[in-house]
């Protein structure tokens, strides 16, 4: 189980591997754990871990770069720091309109080469996701990299795939596409790393959840929308459970853990509103996540005005 070791070596996700199933589902296989079962564990679980990938149903997988509480809390002081120096006129200016250049760095090996209509298709889907929230992508360009090791191990070869392929500036969006296991459907770094970390800035997708993938529930290309979310400073809804100040968003209500396939109604924190899993930074499937609320929008915008303008 390569996935669950590297979550207990990092001391994260206790409460989920005490419930997970103890074999991942196979890409092939019937849809993982029925939602309501694994949302009823899950509200069972300790507090909702803080990863910023997005996984599937009643997987144990976590990822890489996971915020804790104390990271979460040092990256709001710098964050509301950062905001309070731009000014007003400033911020306004740098977050009127925000253009995202995508570089698709499509990593393949006997598999994986995806085609030109497929990235236009996931291009699409974040224009259509962002477009309330006034974020629109171009793409700059596609690259294609034969390399078996990166594409099939793309976490363990992370550092060496992004050194060698990453592209432009804190405003160009480096889009790896890859073969991300059973488990992982994406993982993310943050805008307020870029400045410390340039080359490892940017998103990495299975390539099997791009629009028409083989991933069952997770192929209309919204781990796409969802990782970019944080690669434009979102939290997950589920971010610090029930208690503190989630997401950092006060018009998403707070959320225990993250729901799994589209359980309408669900309600597991006893603060105002239900859990909204129709939001794209849940961990719903694709065909029930559909939105970004105003308050999101906003820390998008000053999120890029911080960081990225
Ligand atoms: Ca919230
Ligand atoms: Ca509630
Ligand atoms: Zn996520």
């Amino acid at each position: 189980m390569k996935r669950a070791g590297i979550a207990a070596a990092a001391g994260l996700l206790a409460g989920f591997t005490a419930y997970a199933p103890a074999a991942a589902p196979a890409v092939s296989a019937a849809p993982a754990a029925p939602a309501r079962t694994a949302a009823a564990a899950a509200r069972d679980c300790a507090p909702a871990a803080d990863a910023h990938a997005r996984v599937r149903a009643g997987s144990t997988a976590t990822e890489r770069h996971q915020p804790g509480t104390a990271k979460v809390a040092a990256m709001e002081k710098d964050f509301q720091s950062r905001i309070g120096r731009l000014g007003a006129s400033a911020r306004t200016k740098a977050a009127a309109a925000i253009t995202v250049r995508v570089h698709f760095q499509v990593v393949y090996g006997s598999a994986g080469n995806v085609s030109d209509a497929t990235l236009k298709k996931q291009l699409d889907v974040m224009n259509s996701a962002y477009a309330s929230s006034g974020v629109t992508f171009t793409l700059a360009e596609t690259k294609r990299t034969k390399n078996a090791s990166w594409f099939s191990d793309p976490e363990g070869y992370e550092t060496q795939m992004k050194n060698a392929l990453h592209t432009g500036n804190a405003q160009d969006l480096n889009f790896y596409t890859a073969d991300l296991g059973d488990e992982l459907l994406g993982w993310a770094t943050f805008p307020s790393e870029y400045r410390s970390s340039p080359k490892m800035d940017g998103v990495v997708i299975h390539y099997q959840s791009l629009p028409g993938g083989a991933l069952t529930n997770y192929n209309e290309g919204d781990t796409g929308t969802h990782e970019v979310g944080h690669w434009m400073g979102l939290y997950h809804t589920f971010q610090g459970g029930c208690s503190g100040q989630g997401d950092r968003v006060s018009d998403t209500p707070a959320e225990q853990s993250p729901a799994q396939g589209c359980p309408t109604g669900r309600d597991t924190c006893s603060s105002a509103g239900a859990d909204p899993i129709h939001n794209f930074m849940d961990y719903s499937y694709d065909a029930c996540m559909y939105e970004f609320t105003p308050g999101q929008s906003q820390r998008m915008r000053d999120q890029w005005a911080a960081y990225r303008a």
